[in-house]
């Protein structure tokens, strides 16, 4: 059932000239003006030709309406759906013709809380729906699908029932303050608190993978002065972006590029070369160099095939491993003979390159892209990815319990091991959203933009 009593409209494409752009309304006026635009019973979700005429009665534009009545619509409100030509202009004048009938602008996020605040999605939808529009690669896009179709709420349901039934099996004994609670219910709470207790750790272990989803695998090359990092960051993005020269020491600041390699997002930095002896400037950038290792996902080690194994920086040596690094070794469109040196005494996967032909490129994409696979902590099907609140929300919950676990062995009073699963239970609500807080209401749901 519909909540609210004012009519939002906005502007749900983006700025600036394309073919089409749209309008969307939301809320009560919705129908009137899909009435006033069309005729007396316009046809639910029914796709109508139509001038848009002014409050003066101008043309402006020839457009699409749509009209969803609230049961059948995104909000859980009537919605009219205005498709214009992609013109700022045009869309600018519709907007405030609205404006001008009854309807108010709506804030960022408003749609999608309307929805949440009518029961069409909860939360943990809401936040798939930001994630679909900025999913940067197939893996995060299909994430966020698995999450705006319930995923979450799939994989909490089992964990919040067996918490209910602690509680109820808790309960059951407040009324009788002087008895106590029998060992084998004892018992029976502590496996359905182990059982949440193991399903919040599986679940807070996806968090990793999910940042690295949203943000993109942070990867990271590094190497000797003119081992040719900026030509592979180059080669691998396609473009000249990086300065390239036969000069050691050209690079000396990082520069970072996104870029999609297989189904995987890459943020991709090119960093200052590893020079052993450094003068104070090279030393500064080899610090901030290790710092940059030290938060990567992937470390692309690029060395020039066509010299002798170059001498690693001890600290940059224990950083390197067979989990994370690939030993790149480029140029090899100069290298005489068939194989370079072997330049780290490590299990470490190589591939042979070169930035300047091309060569290589596709076995080193595979590697990163098996790399990040190996990352996912789960390759089922339903795998979801929980992002930062409901880590929060999980840890918190996961608190509750261990709470309620001592007071299972403490002979603590009854209530009290109630009030903690119950803490527990409110901790997980907040993943779906089952919450009275208006605060974290308008904190998640400013994040989206004006029209979703
Ligand atoms: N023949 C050949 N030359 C290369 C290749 N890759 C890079 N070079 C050359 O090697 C020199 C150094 O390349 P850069 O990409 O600037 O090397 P870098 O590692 O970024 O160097 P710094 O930023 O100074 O640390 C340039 O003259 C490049 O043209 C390659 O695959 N083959
Ligand atoms: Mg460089």
């Amino acid at each position: 059932m519909a909540q609210s009593l004012d009519t939002i409209a906005a502007i749900a494409t983006p700025t600036g000239s394309s073919a089409l752009a749209i309008i969307r309304v939301s809320g009560p006026e919705a129908l009137p003006l899909a009435k006033l635009f069309l005729d007396e019973n316009p046809k639910p979700r029914f796709a109508t030709y139509h001038d848009y005429k002014d409050k003066t009665g101008v043309t402006v534009d020839d457009v699409v309406f749509t009209f969803y009545p609230e049961k059948n619509s995104a909000t859980g409100e009537h919605v009219l759906e205005i498709s214009c030509h992609g013109n700022p202009y045009i869309t600018q004048r519709i907007l405030s013709d609205l404006l001008e009938r009854e309807c108010r602008l709506a804030e960022p996020g408003e749609f999608t809380r309307r929805s949440f605040l009518n029961g069409k999605i909860d939360l943990s939808q809401a936040e798939a729906v930001m994630d679909i529009i900025s999913a940067r690669s197939e893996r995060a896009l299909a994430a966020a699908n698995r999450q705006l179709r319930g995923g979450l709420a799939r994989h909490m349901k089992p964990l919040v029932d067996e918490l209910v039934m602690a509680i109820a099996t808790v309960e059951a004994y407040i009324d009788f303050p002087e008895e106590d609670l029998p060992q084998e219910d004892k018992q029976r709470i502590k496996n359905y608190i182990s059982a949440v207790l193991e399903g919040s750790v599986q679940l807070l272990a996806t968090q990793r993978y999910g940042d690295l989803l949203r943000d993109g695998m942070r990867t990271v090359i590094v190497g000797e002065p003119n081992a040719g990092k900026s030509s592979l960051l180059n080669r691998l993005i396609g473009k000249d972006r990086a300065i390239v020269s036969p000069q050691a020491g050209t690079t000396r600041d990082f520069l970072e590029e996104r870029i999609i390699v297989g189904p995987h997002c890459l943020r991709l930095v090119d960093t200052a070369g590893l020079n052993i002896n450094p003068d104070p400037i090279e030393k500064l950038g080899i610090d901030k160099t290790i710092e940059c290792i030290e938060s990567s996902d992937i470390i692309l080690f690029v060395i020039d095939a066509t010299k002798p194994a170059p001498k690693i920086d001890s600290r940059i040596i224990n950083y390197i491993s067979k989990d994370t690094t690939l030993v790149v070794y480029n140029k090899t469109d100069l290298l005489e003979t068939a194989l370079p040196a072997p330049a780290i005494n490590k299990d470490i996967s190589s591939v042979l390159v070169s930035a300047h032909t091309g060569k290589g490129i596709d076995s080193l994409k595979a590697w990163i892209i098996s790399k990040a696979d190996s990352m996912q902590p789960a390759s089922q099907e339903d795998a979801v990815f929980i992002n930062a609140r409901h880590a929060h929300a999980l840890s918190q919950a996961q608190s509750c319990l261990r709470d309620a676990l001592t007071k299972l062995t403490t002979n603590t009073p009854t209530e009290l091991l109630a009030s903690d699963l119950r803490g527990a239970l409110s901790a997980l609500g907040e993943i779906s959203g089952h919450i009275d807080n208006e605060q974290i209401l308008d904190r998640l749901f400013a994040s989206f933009c004006i029209g979703k």
